[in-house]
């Protein structure tokens, strides 16, 4: 064998190694466990004025711990399901222990989370009856007052990076649903995008990406969903047409069915891909061959 030959088997084998290594399939135990000896990262609640609501609306903000005002980071809009709220994640899913537990193991890129509240109406709680029209359409509606108000707020207000490479949106059901619909709507504004259990608010797939070879672009594109949701249909659509389409992405099936226990585990192998060189396919395969 030759010098070149020798260094690309080289480079492939050590790629192979470290996805292998460092990518787990599932939280290790404690993942969520508060550890006082680290160093935290913050919650904060910020106003920001929406154009497209015609309100002042809520969101919640994690800064990583060792947040420094002169650094410059990336963001994940981070979104919560059909009964929640800006809070939903915070409550429910502790995120600020799951990722200050893997910066103390110096497994994420230091980022910016954005917790919004993803219901785009002037009461935008999630109290009544849910599932009405008017509440479910204020998800479609969250598209504008991301893109036009909060980004820009976020931007102007946060050391941020503001390229499209530096910007990640996820979530959760509905959020998921909004996640690919806007992430993939919007591949000039999103390179890593990542639906957990989808809701039926997603788009068909021919409607959700049209020109699917635009999607080629995405650094990362992750749809998950537990083996027991009777929403799975909707992320596996999504993918069997990536597949058919030749598009990288990472479809993940998990034990479980609709919560926080598969959502808490998608943030945490979520959150690790995030901002770094990543193999989608290489990622993939051993997801798939370690059943
Ligand atoms: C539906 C079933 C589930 C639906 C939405 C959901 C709008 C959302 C669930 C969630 O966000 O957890 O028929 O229609």
């Amino acid at each position: 064998m030759n010098k070149s030959v020798v260094l690309a088997l080289g480079l492939i084998l050590s790629g192979m190694f470290i996805s292998a290594q460092t990518f787990d399939k599932k939280a290790p135990q404690g993942f969520d466990i508060e550890k006082k000896e680290i160093i935290h990262g913050k919650i904060d609640t910020v106003t920001y004025e929406s154009k497209t609501v015609g309100t002042q609306r809520k969101a919640l903000i994690y800064t990583p711990p060792g947040f420094k005002k002169g650094a410059q980071y990336p963001v994940l809009y981070l979104l919560h399901g059909i009964g929640g709220d800006e809070k939903e994640w915070f409550r429910n899913g502790t995120p600020q222990i799951i990722l200050d537990n893997l910066y103390a193991q110096g497994k994420l890129t230091p980022m910016i989370v954005v917790l919004p509240n993803g219901r785009a109406m002037k009461d935008d709680r999630a109290t009544g009856d849910i599932m009405a029209k008017d509440k479910v359409e204020a998800f479609a509606t969250f598209e504008k007052d991301l893109l036009n108000d909060l980004i820009p707020f976020i931007e102007k207000k946060y050391p941020v990076k503001k390229n499209r490479e530096n910007r990640a949106i996820a979530g959760l059901s509905m959020g998921g649903g909004q996640s690919l619909n806007f992430g993939l709507g919007n591949i000039e504004k999103f390179a890593w995008v990542g639906g957990f259990s989808s809701a039926p608010n997603t788009k068909e797939p021919q409607q959700l990406l049209p020109n699917p070879a635009k999607a080629k672009e995405l650094k990362l594109l992750w749809i998950s969903c537990g083996d027991q949701d009777r929403l799975m249909s909707f992320s596996k659509r999504t993918s069997d047409y990536l597949t058919e389409n030749n598009i990288p992405h990472i479809f993940y099936v998990e034990p479980g069915g609709h919560d926080f226990k598969v959502w808490k585990n998608d943030l945490y192998l979520f959150s690790q891909l995030l901002f770094k060189n990543i193999d989608q396919q290489a990622i993939s395969a051993q997801l798939r061959s370690e059943k």
